[in-house]
């Protein structure tokens, strides 16, 4: 497909989205951003909720594709999950086919596959394929944005890279972290990748750094031509002698999600 060159980037106050807006124009994309929260020094940020459908059609109009990363990123009532990351999603998907977007690339998450025991020393590594697996509304909330975007690719023809992203900050924080770290160097190269392939159709991928200690199989990223830079073992050193190695009989180190795994979860908003 023709390398897009404005691209709408939802979530663009987050974690993320800010990181994002300080790589991603260096590979040529106009940045549009949206956010339920205003952007200091952003004057021309689109300050919407994903509620607002007449808002977002008008957010997509003329883009050439959608990174979409606004949402609710932790656990919280079903209700609130509900509104914005499932509803939401919905509002954003009918904003782009009533707008003719051919282009999406959506921040899915590894607690959409999190109760997926994390593969043994030496064991496969996990595959795309491995069926849905959440670990809390707000997994499932990503589960069905995937579903969503198999949807629009069977019935529109509306292209969508899922990325189910392990967690993507400056550094990894914890021993779960070293297996599933995304840089944001390798984060931008995976976005610019899912906007870029020819013929993605809906491609679900591990969005995750070459890591030493990875826990699951990103052939299908690197077939939409993903190369990763980075990789979390410079940090194992200190994070292991500051938590100690995973134990297996924790509930909250034995599965990808982590302690998401848990009930109650420590991180509810
Ligand atoms: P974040 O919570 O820092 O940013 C999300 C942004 O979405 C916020 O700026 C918020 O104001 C906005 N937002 C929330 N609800 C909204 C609504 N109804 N309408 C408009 N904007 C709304 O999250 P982060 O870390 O930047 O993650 C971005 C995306 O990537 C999220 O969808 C998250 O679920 C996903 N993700 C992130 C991971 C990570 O490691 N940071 C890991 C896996 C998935
Ligand atoms: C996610 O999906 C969250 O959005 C992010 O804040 C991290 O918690 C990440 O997963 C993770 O699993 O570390």
């Amino acid at each position: 497909m023709p390398a897009p060159r404005t691209v709408l980037l939802t979530g663009a106050a987050g974690g993320i989205g800010t990181l994002m807006r300080g790589i991603l124009p260096a590979y040529g994309y106009e940045l549009r951003l949206l956010d339920a929260t205003p952007i200091e020094g952003e004057p021309d940020a689109i300050t919407a909720d994903l509620a607002d459908k007449e808002a977002l059609r008008e957010a997509v109009r003329g883009v050439d594709a959608v990174i979409h990363l606004a949402g609710i990123s932790l656990e919280a009532p079903f209700e609130k999950i509900l509104r914005a990351n499932i509803e939401g999603t919905y509002n954003l998907y009918e904003a782009a086919r009533e707008e003719g977007v051919e282009r999406i690339v959506f921040a899915s998450s590894n607690h959409t596959v999190g109760f997926t025991p994390r593969p043994a020393d030496g064991a496969p590594l996990i595959p795309v394929s491995t069926p849905h697996r959440p670990d809390t509304f707000y997994g499932l909330s990503k589960a069905f944005g995937e579903d969503l975007a198999q949807l629009h690719w069977d019935l529109h023809g509306i292209e969508t890279v899922s990325v189910r992203i392990g967690s993507c900050f400056m550094e990894p924080s914890s021993v779960r972290m070293l297996s599933i770290w995304m840089s944001p160097g390798d984060c931008a190269r995976l976005f610019h990748a899912a906007l870029t392939a020819d013929g993605v159709g809906h491609t679900v991928v591990y969005g995750s750094s070459a890591n030493t200690r990875l826990w699951w199989d990103l052939s299908s990223a690197r077939a939409i031509g993903y190369e990763p830079k980075d990789d979390s073992e410079q940090y194992a050193e200190k994070l292991i002698a500051e938590h100690g190695e995973l134990d297996p009989d924790n509930p909250g180190h034995a599965n990808l999600g982590g302690e998401f795994c848990t009930d109650p979860p420590q991180w509810k908003h």
